[in-house]
């Protein structure tokens, strides 16, 4: 098969570096990246929603949608649902409808955090009437993702207070301990349940599962169903991310990312706008995990997942280029000389570990991921594909453009 601009030599360069071309455009074929169903919808921010031409307005157009990114990328082949965003009535002909599209439901996300009983938290509620509801939807949620056929419960609350002595944190862990325990023992063989934290808002005195540590926690208390799902928009300015991945593989606990990127707080970005190096980083610990035996098991079931949403960017257009970007950094990562940084490590060679890096990061890989999509029967730019095809003209015409209300994901 003929080759893109600039793979020939790029393939050379690669081949003499002694990186094994086959093996890494066989991976970047394997990989899968979910997308999130309320990233199709209209969103925004507190100020102000501006309502896109054509952006769906149900789960079956945001499903039509996702299964557009499906299309011109070849490896978005499942969607995370969010209930009760996501209305539906009849969850089997849902999972019909997803097939029909060459899709499948991905993620089950309860949401523990719209409803004016939440206003003082959902499993962490001192009101037992309250935390008992918290429960049911999440039961009712694994009755779905059996229904749609997921394996994964994606949990993430809102819990917190805003003032100090509000409520007593101990009381609020315990709390949170029962009821995931009721749910972590309904959840069948197979199914995971990931658990997300968010050091700050909308809670802004204390978040209840503040930081990865407490969500290992109570992953471990729980059982090995349950894991740390890492939102890379969820950590105060400066954490080093990459490292809390590492720890978090080599524990067996990390079970999925919410991939998205930020400047300031949890901003919901095109992934890998604001910090490629980032990004690059994270997944040189994701590939160094997948390449090591005590760790590859858990790095083969990470769910990678994209959690954005779109104010004022095209909102397909920016999930084929999140794909794109996570695409780039996974390629990078997979062309790092583990072998060289092992010995510039162990030799204590800092400058050298870090070249090695560099020279990953460094590389082009566009012509190789071009390659790889050509391969795969795709066009080599997937954005472009899409600008292309007259997609957003036709939804724009058919679905017109709604009146948008309050600015959270999903809100309508
Ligand atoms: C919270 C969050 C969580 C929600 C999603 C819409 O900030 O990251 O994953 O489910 O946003
Ligand atoms: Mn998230
Ligand atoms: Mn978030």
């Amino acid at each position: 098969m003929a080759g893109v601009p600039g793979y020939e030599a790029l393939a050379e360069t690669l081949a003499r570096r002694g990186v094994d071309v086959e093996a890494v455009k066989a991976a970047l074929k394997r990989q899968r990246i979910e997308t999130p169903s309320w990233g199709y919808g209209n969103s925004g921010t507190r100020f102000k929603v501006f309502p896109w031409p054509g952006a769906a307005r149900n789960i079956y157009e945001k499903l039509a949608d996702a299964a557009v990114v499906h299309r011109f990328t070849g490896v978005c082949p499942t969607v995370a649902i969010h209930i009760p965003w996501d209305k539906v009535e009849d969850w089997e002909g849902l999972r019909q409808y997803a097939a029909s599209l060459g899709l499948q439901i991905g993620a089950v996300n309860p949401n523990l955090f719209q409803d004016d009983d939440y206003r003082l938290g959902s499993v962490c509620h001192p009101d037992p009437r309250v935390r008992r509801r918290a429960v049911e939807h999440m039961l009712e949620c694994i009755e779905i993702a059996e229904k749609v056929g997921s394996s994964i419960l994606s949990l993430w609350f809102a819990d917190g207070t805003n003032y100090p002595g509000q409520d007593d944190f101990r009381a609020r862990k315990h709390r949170m301990l029962e009821a995931l325990s009721e749910v972590y023992r309904r959840m069948p063989p197979g199914m995971r349940m990931l658990i997300e934290y968010k050091f700050f808002e909308p809670a802004f005195y204390h978040t209840d599962l503040a930081d990865w540590g407490m969500a290992y926690v109570i992953a471990t208390h729980l059982g090995p169903q349950a894991q740390v799902l890492v939102d890379t928009g969820h950590h105060p300015q400066g954490t080093n991310i990459e490292h809390i991945v590492a720890f978090l593989l080599d524990e067996g606990r990390l079970g999925g990312f919410h991939f998205n990127n930020r400047k300031y707080a949890d901003d919901d970005l095109i992934v890998g706008s604001i910090n490629p190096f980032e990004l690059f980083l994270i997944f040189n610990e994701l590939v160094a995990a997948e390449q090591d035996p005590r760790t590859a098991e858990t790095a083969r079931a990470v769910a990678y997942m994209i959690d954005q949403s779109h104010n004022i960017e095209p909102k397909i257009e920016a999930m084929i280029q999140s794909v794109v970007n996570i695409q780039t950094a996974y390629a990078k990562a997979l062309l790092v000389d583990r072998q060289r940084l092992r010995e510039a490590q162990e030799a204590g060679d800092v400058l050298e570990a870090h070249r090695v890096l560099l020279e990953a990061y460094e590389t082009d890989v566009r012509p190789l991921l071009a390659q790889v999509r050509l391969e795969m029967g795709l066009d080599p730019d997937p954005v472009a594909a899409f600008r292309r095809s007259g997609y957003a003209e036709k939804v724009a015409r058919e679905r017109g453009i709604a009146v948008a209300a309050s600015g959270y994901p999903g809100a309508s």
